[in-house]
């Protein structure tokens, strides 16, 4: 199907441009929102368009760098082409860029690492500045000039609802069959004037199917035809088939105790190998009709709808890889009645987390002897990805599982660690954490149990001694001993590592 042919609003044709043409529209200093979330349906040819056109300024002796806000990560064809650019001044809310990362922790971007529930009502409250420019990946245009989605929501609605003008990239490569898959509520009440959010259940239906714009805003359209990112996955290791095996009996076990119901409560997944291995795990595990609801869709969550172990999934993103994605398109009508996409404001919704009992799913960096969680910096100072939406679940979840392998570098790092290097999730907010070695559940522990608890059952035996005898000692020494510190040693950790390249003492 041509570009023309998918935008059936006939005379928006006139509006097609280049790339190249499209990019000139956008100004220095430009806060600029784009479409995309865990490498789907991000602008596939207007970033190295905006890259190119950045260069060039420059070789001119012109500044020219852009701010840019998305739903979360990207691809290298985006956040990757703009970092190699230099053209990224400020960039919110979530990367796991290569090119990105560097230029964040060299300190060249500003990168504002934001709840991702978070970031569409901060921008209506006008927390964020004003928005120039929109840039969405939409599959199509229908004939009463309404946005076909493509392969996220994200952000979009409101990005489109904020930016002075839009730029759609239109995909022709994505199967335009999915229309009819999105949910997008069109309501952005700010307080006092919010009303309850009218869901009770992960599978129902509250919105409308398309994006909306004013059609006078769109500058220009430009045709793009490129897949998403390849978002391949590792068959499970020994260790992520092992973290899924303690999840899996945990689950089981709380059914029997009559404190699950025997279908589950809704599932929310992080991304990643080990958050696949927990999916493969419920896939061979004794559940069934379950449903998910969660911010991305991975191959893990797909194959539990095709075996029919998942009777629908809610989630702002499909990501998946290439191999799974051709599974999608080929039986697109099967999942379309499974899978609903939503904004990400509402795919993370505190009130509807809480409300519909979310068995939340992160994996982390570290975690330290009380259930204090990292998700976000390597060694305390370095950016990794974001907090991404695992703060939205871990403090509304029903149940919150954190999950790491207990080591990291070739056992010379210890993700159990006497305090973390860096905050995400407080031990107010976590309940079981998992490692290869075993699940220690937190829930009503005090401090001083939680330790004895995430010391025997999830340290590396190379680092248990280690640990007993911060903890012993600091049980000693410390003024108060609610929550036994050493202050002096408690990061010591990190820092022997940083100078010697291993934790081990
Ligand atoms: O390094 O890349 O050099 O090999 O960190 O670690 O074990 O492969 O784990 O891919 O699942 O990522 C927390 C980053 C885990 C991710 C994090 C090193 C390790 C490796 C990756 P290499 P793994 P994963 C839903 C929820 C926050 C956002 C979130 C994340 C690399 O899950 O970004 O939860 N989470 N979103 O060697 C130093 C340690 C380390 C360490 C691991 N303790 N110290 N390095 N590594 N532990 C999705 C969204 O919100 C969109």
């Amino acid at each position: 199907m041509s570009v023309q042919d998918r935008i059936r609003y006939t005379s928006l044709h006139s509006r097609l441009m280049s790339a190249e043409q499209a990019a000139t529209l956008i100004d220095n200093n430009a806060n600029v929102g784009m479409s995309g979330f865990t490498g789907a349906s991000y602008p596939k040819v207007l970033p190295k368009a905006i890259a190119d056109f950045a260069r060039s300024e420059h070789a001119a002796g012109r500044p020219y760098k852009i701010n840019v806000w998305t739903g979360a990560s990207t691809a290298p064809e985006c956040d990757g082409a703009l970092a190699e650019a230099h053209a990224i001044n400020q960039r919110l809310p979530f990367n796991t860029d290569r090119h990105m990362r560097q230029e964040i922790n060299n300190g060249d971007v500003n990168f504002i690492d934001m709840h991702l529930s978070h970031v569409a009502q901060q921008a209506w409250f006008g927390f964020l500045g004003h928005m120039h420019v929109a840039i969405i990946e939409v599959l199509g245009i229908t004939e009463d000039g309404h946005l076909i989605p493509s392969t996220a929501i994200g952000n979009n609605q409101t990005w489109l609802d904020m930016a002075d003008k839009v730029i759609l990239e239109i995909n022709t490569g994505l199967p335009i069959q999915m229309e009819g898959m999105h949910d997008i509520p069109m309501d952005n009440a700010i307080p006092p004037h919010r009303k309850p959010i009218n869901m009770t259940r992960a599978d129902d239906r509250i919105g409308e199917k398309y994006l909306k714009v004013d059609l006078n805003k769109i500058a220009a359209i430009v045709e793009s035809n490129a897949p998403d990112r390849d978002n391949v996955f590792s068959e499970p290791d020994d260790k992520s088939k092992q973290i899924a095996a303690y999840i899996v009996d945990f689950l089981s076990h709380e059914i029997k105790k009559g404190r699950l119901p025997k279908e589950m409560l809704p599932i929310q997944s992080g991304v990643g190998n080990v958050a696949n291995a927990v999916l493969a795990g419920l896939l061979t595990g004794p559940f069934e009709n379950l449903y998910g609801y969660t911010e991305v869709l991975q191959d893990g969550m797909l194959d539990l709808i095709r075996a029919g172990k998942m009777a629908t999934a809610s989630a702002t993103a499909i990501s998946l890889s290439a191999k799974a994605f051709q599974d999608f398109a080929d039986n697109i009508d099967f999942y379309r009645e499974r899978i609903i996409l939503r904004p990400q404001e509402i795919s993370n919704h505190p009130e509807l987390v809480r409300r519909l009992g979310i068995i939340g799913m992160n994996s982390m960096i570290e975690a330290d002897i009380y259930g204090n969680i990292n998700s976000t910096h390597v060694m305390g100072t370095s950016m990794m990805n974001g907090i991404g939406g695992s703060g939205d679940f871990a403090r509304n979840s029903f149940l919150n599982f954190f999950v790491t392998p207990s080591t990291a570098k070739d056992d010379k790092i210890s993700c159990i660690v006497p305090m973390v290097s860096h905050v995400d999730h407080t031990e107010h907010d976590t309940q079981i954490i998992v490692t290869e070695q075993g699940l220690a559940d937190l829930r009503g522990l005090a401090p001083r149990q939680r330790a004895k608890v995430m010391i025997e059952k999830c340290a590396h035996p190379d680092y248990r001694d280690q640990l007993q005898d911060y903890y012993d000692r600091a049980l000693q020494t410390a003024k108060g001993i609610h929550t036994p510190h050493i202050l002096t040693e408690a990061l010591s950790w990190h820092e022997q590592f940083l100078k010697t390249g291993s934790m081990k003492m």
